[in-house]
Protein backbone atom coordinates (compact mmCIF):
# COMPACT_ATOMS: atom_id res chain seq x y z
CA UNK A 1 0.00 0.00 0.00
CA UNK A 2 2.71 2.23 -0.90
CA UNK A 3 0.22 4.93 -2.03
CA UNK A 4 -1.92 5.18 0.93
CA UNK A 5 -2.66 8.36 2.53
CA UNK A 6 -5.36 9.75 4.88
CA UNK A 7 -7.30 12.68 5.54
CA UNK A 8 -7.69 13.72 8.70
CA UNK A 9 -6.62 10.11 9.79
CA UNK A 10 -9.07 8.43 7.73
CA UNK A 11 -8.42 6.20 4.36
CA UNK A 12 -11.30 6.63 1.94
CA UNK A 13 -12.27 10.25 3.62
CA UNK A 14 -15.91 10.99 2.80
CA UNK A 15 -17.25 14.79 3.76
CA UNK A 16 -20.81 15.27 2.13
CA UNK A 17 -21.65 18.58 0.76
CA UNK A 18 -24.43 20.46 -0.39
CA UNK A 19 -24.57 21.89 -4.04
CA UNK A 20 -23.38 25.31 -4.56
CA UNK A 21 -22.05 25.43 -0.51
CA UNK A 22 -19.17 27.37 -0.12
CA UNK A 23 -16.57 25.70 1.97
CA UNK A 24 -13.29 26.65 3.60
CA UNK A 25 -10.38 24.02 3.13
CA UNK A 26 -7.16 23.93 4.79
CA UNK A 27 -5.28 21.28 3.45
CA UNK A 28 -1.85 20.69 5.49
CA UNK A 29 0.80 18.29 4.32
CA UNK A 30 1.72 16.25 8.12
CA UNK A 31 3.30 13.37 5.86
CA UNK A 32 7.52 13.38 6.98
CA UNK A 33 8.39 12.76 3.41
CA UNK A 34 5.60 12.64 0.93
CA UNK A 35 4.97 15.38 -1.68
CA UNK A 36 1.91 15.63 -2.30
CA UNK A 37 0.02 16.70 -5.82
CA UNK A 38 -3.82 17.45 -5.29
CA UNK A 39 -6.21 19.11 -7.77
CA UNK A 40 -9.93 19.65 -7.31
CA UNK A 41 -12.64 17.90 -9.45
CA UNK A 42 -16.19 19.39 -10.00
CA UNK A 43 -15.15 21.79 -7.04
CA UNK A 44 -14.41 25.42 -8.12
CA UNK A 45 -11.72 26.58 -5.70
CA UNK A 46 -9.62 29.79 -5.01
CA UNK A 47 -5.99 29.47 -3.04
CA UNK A 48 -6.69 32.41 -0.79
CA UNK A 49 -3.63 31.63 1.41
CA UNK A 50 0.20 29.86 1.89
CA UNK A 51 1.66 28.37 4.77
CA UNK A 52 -0.37 30.76 6.43
CA UNK A 53 0.00 34.07 4.63
CA UNK A 54 -2.85 35.46 2.68
CA UNK A 55 -2.21 36.31 -0.94
CA UNK A 56 -2.94 39.88 -2.05
CA UNK A 57 -5.29 38.96 -4.56
CA UNK A 58 -7.25 34.80 -4.52
CA UNK A 59 -5.68 32.49 -7.16
CA UNK A 60 -7.82 29.89 -9.27
CA UNK A 61 -6.81 26.48 -7.84
CA UNK A 62 -5.56 24.05 -9.98
CA UNK A 63 -2.92 21.73 -9.47
CA UNK A 64 -1.69 22.24 -5.59
CA UNK A 65 1.68 20.56 -5.03
CA UNK A 66 1.81 20.34 -0.75
CA UNK A 67 5.45 19.92 0.22
CA UNK A 68 5.96 18.48 4.12
CA UNK A 69 5.08 21.17 6.32
CA UNK A 70 3.28 23.07 3.45
CA UNK A 71 -0.34 24.81 4.24
CA UNK A 72 -2.95 25.73 1.56
CA UNK A 73 -6.18 27.58 2.54
CA UNK A 74 -8.87 27.38 -0.33
CA UNK A 75 -12.38 28.36 -0.84
CA UNK A 76 -14.13 26.53 -2.56
CA UNK A 77 -18.06 26.13 -4.28
CA UNK A 78 -19.69 23.00 -4.66
CA UNK A 79 -20.53 22.83 -8.50
CA UNK A 80 -20.83 18.90 -9.08
CA UNK A 81 -24.49 17.50 -8.84
CA UNK A 82 -23.75 14.24 -7.27
CA UNK A 83 -20.00 14.34 -5.98
CA UNK A 84 -16.82 16.39 -5.85
CA UNK A 85 -13.39 15.00 -5.30
CA UNK A 86 -9.95 16.02 -4.37
CA UNK A 87 -7.65 13.74 -6.29
CA UNK A 88 -4.05 12.91 -5.54
CA UNK A 89 -1.57 11.89 -8.46
CA UNK A 90 1.39 9.95 -7.67
CA UNK A 91 4.85 10.37 -9.25
CA UNK A 92 4.13 7.26 -11.83
CA UNK A 93 0.67 9.30 -13.19
CA UNK A 94 -1.86 7.24 -10.78
CA UNK A 95 -4.63 9.00 -9.79
CA UNK A 96 -6.13 8.45 -6.26
CA UNK A 97 -9.29 10.21 -4.15
CA UNK A 98 -7.81 11.58 -1.49
CA UNK A 99 -10.98 13.09 -0.21
CA UNK A 100 -14.71 12.04 -1.90
CA UNK A 101 -17.60 14.57 -1.09
CA UNK A 102 -20.72 13.23 -2.09
CA UNK A 103 -23.86 15.68 -2.71
CA UNK A 104 -26.49 15.51 -0.26
CA UNK A 105 -29.00 18.51 -1.15
CA UNK A 106 -28.90 21.90 -2.15
CA UNK A 107 -27.45 24.68 -0.35
CA UNK A 108 -28.53 27.73 -2.42
CA UNK A 109 -30.23 28.36 -5.83
CA UNK A 110 -27.41 30.45 -7.15
CA UNK A 111 -23.80 30.47 -6.88
CA UNK A 112 -21.83 33.37 -4.56
CA UNK A 113 -19.46 35.44 -6.08
CA UNK A 114 -16.08 34.67 -6.29
CA UNK A 115 -14.31 35.41 -3.06
CA UNK A 116 -12.14 38.86 -2.44
CA UNK A 117 -8.77 38.77 -0.66
CA UNK A 118 -8.18 37.91 2.95
CA UNK A 119 -6.90 40.72 4.97
CA UNK A 120 -3.43 40.92 5.35
CA UNK A 121 -1.21 39.34 8.05
CA UNK A 122 0.78 41.97 10.64
CA UNK A 123 4.24 42.07 8.70
CA UNK A 124 3.44 41.22 5.70
CA UNK A 125 5.34 44.39 4.14
CA UNK A 126 8.79 43.41 2.99
CA UNK A 127 10.51 46.51 2.16
CA UNK A 128 14.06 46.56 1.73
CA UNK A 129 14.82 43.07 0.61
CA UNK A 130 16.39 44.59 -2.74
CA UNK A 131 19.14 45.24 -0.22
CA UNK A 132 18.76 41.73 1.06
CA UNK A 133 22.29 40.18 2.57
CA UNK A 134 23.42 37.22 0.90
CA UNK A 135 24.23 34.22 2.39
CA UNK A 136 24.60 30.36 0.72
CA UNK A 137 23.55 27.47 1.67
CA UNK A 138 24.59 24.22 0.44
CA UNK A 139 23.09 21.07 0.27
CA UNK A 140 24.72 17.81 0.02
CA UNK A 141 24.60 14.60 0.59
CA UNK A 142 22.02 11.70 0.56
CA UNK A 143 22.12 8.75 -2.08
CA UNK A 144 23.36 9.33 -5.64
CA UNK A 145 24.70 12.65 -4.37
CA UNK A 146 28.29 12.01 -4.74
CA UNK A 147 29.37 13.55 -0.81
CA UNK A 148 32.70 13.15 0.30
CA UNK A 149 32.47 13.63 3.46
CA UNK A 150 31.40 16.72 6.10
CA UNK A 151 32.28 17.76 9.61
CA UNK A 152 30.08 16.14 12.35
CA UNK A 153 30.10 17.61 16.11
CA UNK A 154 33.43 19.34 15.44
CA UNK A 155 35.34 16.34 13.22
CA UNK A 156 36.17 15.99 9.72
CA UNK A 157 34.48 12.81 8.77
CA UNK A 158 34.37 10.03 5.56
CA UNK A 159 30.84 9.43 4.18
CA UNK A 160 31.38 6.14 5.46
CA UNK A 161 32.17 7.44 8.87
CA UNK A 162 29.12 10.06 8.91
CA UNK A 163 26.32 6.90 8.04
CA UNK A 164 27.82 5.07 11.26
CA UNK A 165 26.66 8.47 12.88
CA UNK A 166 23.48 8.51 11.17
CA UNK A 167 24.06 11.55 8.96
CA UNK A 168 23.43 11.43 5.22
CA UNK A 169 23.19 15.35 4.75
CA UNK A 170 24.99 18.45 5.30
CA UNK A 171 24.72 21.85 4.95
CA UNK A 172 27.94 23.82 3.84
CA UNK A 173 29.99 20.96 4.63
CA UNK A 174 28.14 19.81 8.10
CA UNK A 175 26.15 17.58 9.32
CA UNK A 176 23.52 18.58 11.82
CA UNK A 177 23.17 21.42 13.88
CA UNK A 178 26.06 23.03 15.56
CA UNK A 179 26.95 25.95 18.33
CA UNK A 180 27.12 28.63 15.58
CA UNK A 181 24.12 29.26 13.16
CA UNK A 182 23.89 29.83 9.69
CA UNK A 183 23.78 33.47 10.07
CA UNK A 184 23.47 36.20 12.48
CA UNK A 185 20.85 38.85 11.74
CA UNK A 186 20.20 41.86 13.41
CA UNK A 187 17.01 42.80 14.49
CA UNK A 188 15.22 44.15 10.98
CA UNK A 189 18.20 43.29 8.51
CA UNK A 190 17.27 41.60 5.17
CA UNK A 191 18.96 38.70 4.28
CA UNK A 192 18.82 36.41 1.48
CA UNK A 193 19.71 32.51 1.14
CA UNK A 194 20.37 31.27 -1.96
CA UNK A 195 19.43 27.57 -1.33
CA UNK A 196 21.98 25.31 -3.65
CA UNK A 197 20.20 21.70 -3.66
CA UNK A 198 23.31 19.24 -5.05
CA UNK A 199 21.49 15.97 -3.89
CA UNK A 200 19.72 13.82 -5.95
CA UNK A 201 16.24 14.61 -3.95
CA UNK A 202 14.04 17.51 -3.50
CA UNK A 203 13.94 19.34 -0.25
CA UNK A 204 11.55 21.47 1.82
CA UNK A 205 13.19 23.91 3.75
CA UNK A 206 11.49 25.47 6.54
CA UNK A 207 12.24 28.09 8.50
CA UNK A 208 10.75 29.21 11.90
CA UNK A 209 9.86 32.20 13.33
CA UNK A 210 9.46 34.32 10.26
CA UNK A 211 8.28 33.98 6.83
CA UNK A 212 10.15 34.76 3.67
CA UNK A 213 9.46 35.28 -0.06
CA UNK A 214 11.13 33.62 -2.75
CA UNK A 215 13.49 36.23 -5.04
CA UNK A 216 12.05 35.37 -8.61
CA UNK A 217 12.97 36.58 -11.78
CA UNK A 218 9.54 38.85 -12.25
CA UNK A 219 9.72 40.02 -8.58
CA UNK A 220 8.73 38.38 -4.72
CA UNK A 221 6.77 35.81 -4.95
CA UNK A 222 4.43 34.95 -2.01
CA UNK A 223 4.72 35.11 1.71
CA UNK A 224 5.50 31.35 3.23
CA UNK A 225 7.53 29.33 4.91
CA UNK A 226 8.63 27.06 3.08
CA UNK A 227 9.76 25.85 0.13
CA UNK A 228 10.42 22.74 -2.35
CA UNK A 229 14.06 22.65 -3.57
CA UNK A 230 13.79 19.71 -6.52
CA UNK A 231 16.96 18.22 -6.65
CA UNK A 232 19.51 20.21 -8.83
CA UNK A 233 17.67 23.22 -8.11
CA UNK A 234 19.30 26.61 -6.76
CA UNK A 235 16.70 28.85 -5.23
CA UNK A 236 16.95 32.28 -3.28
CA UNK A 237 14.27 33.50 -0.61
CA UNK A 238 14.59 36.89 1.21
CA UNK A 239 13.09 37.77 4.47
CA UNK A 240 13.59 40.73 6.89
CA UNK A 241 14.44 39.12 10.35
CA UNK A 242 12.10 40.61 12.43
CA UNK A 243 11.90 38.07 15.06
CA UNK A 244 14.56 38.62 17.50
CA UNK A 245 15.43 34.41 18.46
CA UNK A 246 16.94 31.20 17.54
CA UNK A 247 15.02 29.90 14.12
CA UNK A 248 15.34 26.74 12.83
CA UNK A 249 15.70 26.03 9.32
CA UNK A 250 15.66 22.61 8.25
CA UNK A 251 14.61 19.93 5.69
CA UNK A 252 10.70 19.74 6.35
CA UNK A 253 11.30 15.90 5.42
CA UNK A 254 12.32 15.10 8.78
CA UNK A 255 13.93 12.06 8.92
CA UNK A 256 16.70 14.58 6.57
CA UNK A 257 16.74 16.92 9.33
CA UNK A 258 17.72 13.84 11.79
CA UNK A 259 20.24 12.79 10.04
CA UNK A 260 21.80 16.01 9.05
CA UNK A 261 19.90 18.81 7.24
CA UNK A 262 18.95 20.96 10.33
CA UNK A 263 20.76 24.66 11.04
CA UNK A 264 19.35 27.93 12.57
CA UNK A 265 19.25 31.77 12.18
CA UNK A 266 19.87 33.89 15.09
CA UNK A 267 17.58 37.34 15.43
CA UNK A 268 19.55 39.70 17.86
CU1 LIG B 1 15.26 16.89 2.74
Amino acid sequence: MATSATCNGQYDAVMPVKRNERLRLRLMNVANARIFTLALQDLEGWVMALDGMPLAQPEVAGTLTLAPGQRVDLIVDVTAEEEALLVRTEPNGEGWVQVAFPVRGQATATRRPAPIALPPNPNMATSGLNDARPVELLMEGGAMGGMAGATYQGQALGMRELVQQGQFWAFNGTSGRTDSPLTRASLGEAVKVRINNQTAFAHAMHLHGMHFREVLATGYGPMRDTLLVERGEIREVAFVADNPGKWLFHCHMLGHAASGMSSWIDVG
